[in-house]
């Protein structure tokens, strides 16, 4: 049995909508970051770090989103969003997951909480640093979708579509949002197109972006 603890938009996103995707019947808890649910003692002893996502499984909590989908979508191996390990098309997922955890993800909270990197002084260029490489990770990702997409992993549908639209939506007030590159903007609109996408966002009360 699943329990998530997510509000609504966030990293938890991506793992709230592969839950749905997969048909996998789970709690929701929704924390309201503004009035600082997340730094509550309740939370912290399932998440000392603060921060949603968090994934109760089988009473365990589990946390890091990009962590959450490679479970998920290993967990439920009937719905093939993750390639068999140890294939070559396993290696290109992994480095898509890490690129979008270890790469995009921390430039967001940058882009979000530019003060964060260098202090309040230095906020103003943290985040134009920001902008400079998330636009220079759309750009890659878009000139591979170019010649090998329309998914991240050619014809597949994988649990990386997931979170690289999750991201693909944090940009939609930036100065230059992932739509803007074509083929981005495609696989946003194949995303956004799935059932399990309306439903997450009945579930979150979302309307940005639809
Ligand atoms: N690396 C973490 C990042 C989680 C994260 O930064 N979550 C944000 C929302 S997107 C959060 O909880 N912010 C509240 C805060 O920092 O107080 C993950 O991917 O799960």
């Amino acid at each position: 049995m699943y329990s998530l603890y997510t509000a609504p938009g966030t990293a938890g996103l991506a793992v709230h909508w592969l839950l749905i995707e997969l048909g996998q019947p789970h709690e929701l808890h929704l924390l309201d970051l503004e009035a600082g649910d997340q730094r509550k003692p309740d939370y912290l002893a399932l998440n000392p770090n603060g921060v949603v996502p968090t994934l109760l499984i089988d009473g365990q909590p589990v946390y890091e989103s990009a962590a959450l989908v490679l479970h998920l979508a290993d967990a439920h191996p009937e719905a093939g969003l993750a390639p068999p390990p140890g294939s070559l098309a396993r290696a290109a997922y992994y480095q898509w997951i890490v690129l979008c955890a270890n790469g995009l993800l921390p430039a967001f909270r940058a882009w979000f909480h530019p003060n964060e990197v260098a202090g309040e002084s230095c906020a103003e260029a943290s985040r134009e640093h920001a902008r400079s490489r998330i636009e220079a990770a759309f750009a890659r990702i878009d000139h591979h979708l170019a010649g090998q997409g329309p998914y991240l992993l050619g014809d597949t549908l994988s649990a990386a579509d997931f979170l690289l639209t999750m991201l693909m939506r944090w940009s939609r007030n930036m100065p230059r949002p992932a739509t803007d590159w074509p083929h981005l903007r495609a696989l946003a609109e194949r995303m956004k197109a799935r059932p399990s996408f309306r439903t997450l966002y009945e579930r979150e009360g979302l309307t940005e972006w639809r």
